[in-house]
């Protein structure tokens, strides 16, 4: 049997018009779970990297909104990565998952949603903690 991707990406409805674009997120559409939660990063420099850790319980969807990062996702065996550069397009990233954000341009917005609150004690934020996290569930 296959293995499955590690990334997972959902279509984003296009409510768009000759106006302009118009993109929908709703549940029993492209978001699989309930929003506790949205955050967006915008303005990181091409040259700077974010991420590099894991969550314990967090499911969230990402959707660049505008420009392209591309995201890496290993869990612990493999790594995988995607660009992401449409508001058509969102990737939802699961717990045990190390998350990574490279090749930010300069006008790039990453929206997130996320199921829960912000918690740091749900982030695995040592890859060492992480592999042995995932190769001891
Ligand atoms: C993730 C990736 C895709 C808060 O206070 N509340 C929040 O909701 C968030 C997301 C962050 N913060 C604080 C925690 C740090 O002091 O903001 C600071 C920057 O967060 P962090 O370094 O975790 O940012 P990224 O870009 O590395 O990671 C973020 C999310 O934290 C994470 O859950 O999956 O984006």
């Amino acid at each position: 049997m296959a293995t499955p991707s590690l990334i997972q990406l959902v279509d984003i409805p296009q409510r768009g018009d000759a106006r302009g674009g118009l993109s929908v997120a709703e549940i029993g559409g492209a978001l699989p779970f309930p929003v506790r939660r949205v955050y967006w990063i915008h303005g990181t420099a091409p040259s700077v990297s974010r991420g590099f850790h894991a969550h314990k319980k967090l499911h969230q969807l990402c959707v660049c909104v505008a420009g392209s990062v591309r995201l890496s996702l290993f869990d612990g065996r493999r790594e995988e990565s995607v660009v992401l550069d449409s508001s058509a397009k969102g990737l939802l990233v699961g717990p045990g998952l190390w998350r990574e954000m490279h090749d930010f341009s300069p006008d790039c917005v990453l929206v997130v949603f996320a199921d829960a609150e912000y918690d740091e004690a749900d982030y695995i934020r040592d890859r060492d903690q992480f592999i042995s996290h995932v190769h001891s569930s």
